[in-house]
């Protein structure tokens, strides 16, 4: 029989299966992902890359009113959608738009709500994906209670919920563990453990052993991995996915990463930490790393690398030509959408709103 901590407690070190030099775990406590998995992630983050990249761009040209970047981060977004299969659900925060991306959205579609003139760019019935949620943790609840119907419905879906280290500080986010493990509902709760929520340090932030330990008082195994390895974070988010699926109930994995970049470009991170302290980060760059191991491993031959150039090439003209427009806006319908039935407060902005606009135009 398994003792509680065999069961819950994260392994005493994150999981790296390929280490920052690019040089394999040579007795992997996971079994290494397939070749050709690997040569799709990494077309994958070369695209999820450029995205990070032409986005912030964009917010340069004020083209967007924001953009948390995930660069640095982009092997946690892919991963987190290379697990799922068709018919599961991604809860995905501000940052996570290459995640939202490599789920099949638009990507002109993905970045609608950071433009500011649209509630949410796509359909989340579409490619089941939820609205990006901006109040921290908010989006985890309401995870676990998609997750909670697909399995009284006797559905096989999986719900990967997405939370940065910041966010488990929040009441939703104990809230929703509580209730998931209750209900033994099939939700992964994939903490992004970057350092920073925006200027507070993890440091200041909990005095947990890890953030994956957070699981064990609500009885929810934990699992951490090396938030930079491809390899590791789909060999153990795959795991999570299929205890989920196969009705072991909700499972808590941390990904020890970095966040590279300021908060968003409102921020200027240089005020409240060194250069130093980001220089070991950039040598443990996920692209770098996978890059080493496939060229050393074989796999990764000019015609992959010009084939994932090409897709980045796509989605940055892609990008520049869909947001460069001024978009056309009706303000009328900040009011739509949100209510099935109007409130009567808001009928009264609405009218309020279209009276101004009346006027101006008169
Ligand atoms: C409920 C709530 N409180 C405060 C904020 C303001 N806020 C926005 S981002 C952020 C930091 C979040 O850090 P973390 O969860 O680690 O995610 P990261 O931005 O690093 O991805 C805070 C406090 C918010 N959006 N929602």
């Amino acid at each position: 029989m398994t003792t509680v901590e065999e069961r819950l407690l994260p392994s005493a070190e994150p999981v790296c299966l390929i280490d920052q030099y690019g040089v394999p775990h040579d007795n992997p406590p996971y079994e290494l992902p397939a070749r050709e998995t690997l040569l799709d992630g990494y077309t994958q983050l070369i695209k999820g890359r450029r995205f990070n990249e032409q986005a912030s761009a964009l917010v340069r040209q004020g083209r967007l009113a924001v953009y948390p970047s995930s660069f640095g981060q982009e092997a946690c977004q892919i991963a987190a959608t290379m697990v799922l299969r068709e018919g599961d659900w991604l809860f995905p925060t501000y940052r996570d738009s290459v995640s939202i991306m490599s789920r099949g959205v638009d990507p002109i579609e993905t970045l609608t709500l950071l433009r500011g003139d649209w509630h949410s760019g796509y359909d989340p019935y579409e490619h089941k994906v939820a609205p990006q949620s901006t109040p921290l943790a908010t989006q985890l609840p309401h995870a676990v209670g998609v997750a909670h119907a697909a399995r009284l419905k006797g559905e096989d879906t999986v719900v990967m919920a997405l939370v940065g280290d910041g966010g488990t500080s929040e009441g939703d986010f104990h809230e929703a563990l509580n209730f998931a493990a209750v209900f033994q509902a099939p939700v992964v709760f994939f903490i992004q453990n970057n350092e920073y929520a925006i200027s507070v340090p993890l440091a200041k932030q909990s005095a947990a052993p890890s953030l994956a330990h957070k699981g064990i008082g609500y009885g929810v195994p934990g699992e951490r991995a090396d938030g930079n390895d491809l390899a590791g974070l789909l060999a153990v988010l795959g795991r999570a996915v299929e205890k989920a699926r196969n009705g072991e109930g909700p499972q808590l994995i941390e990904a020890h990463t970095y966040r590279v970049q300021a908060h968003t470009n409102a921020d200027d991170a240089t005020r409240y930490r060194e250069d130093a302290e980001v220089a070991p980060w950039l040598d443990r760059d996920p692209i770098d790393r996978l890059v080493k191991y496939l060229s050393e491993n074989g796999g990764l031959d000019d015609a992959v690398r010009q084939r994932a150039e090409e897709n980045a090439v796509r989605i940055a003209a892609q990008l520049r030509d869909g947001l460069m427009p001024e978009p056309e806006v009706e303000p009328a319908e900040l009011f739509a959408y949100l209510y099935a039935e109007q409130t009567q407060q808001l009928r009264e902005q609405a009218a309020f709103l279209r009276d101004e606009l009346s006027r101006e135009e008169a």
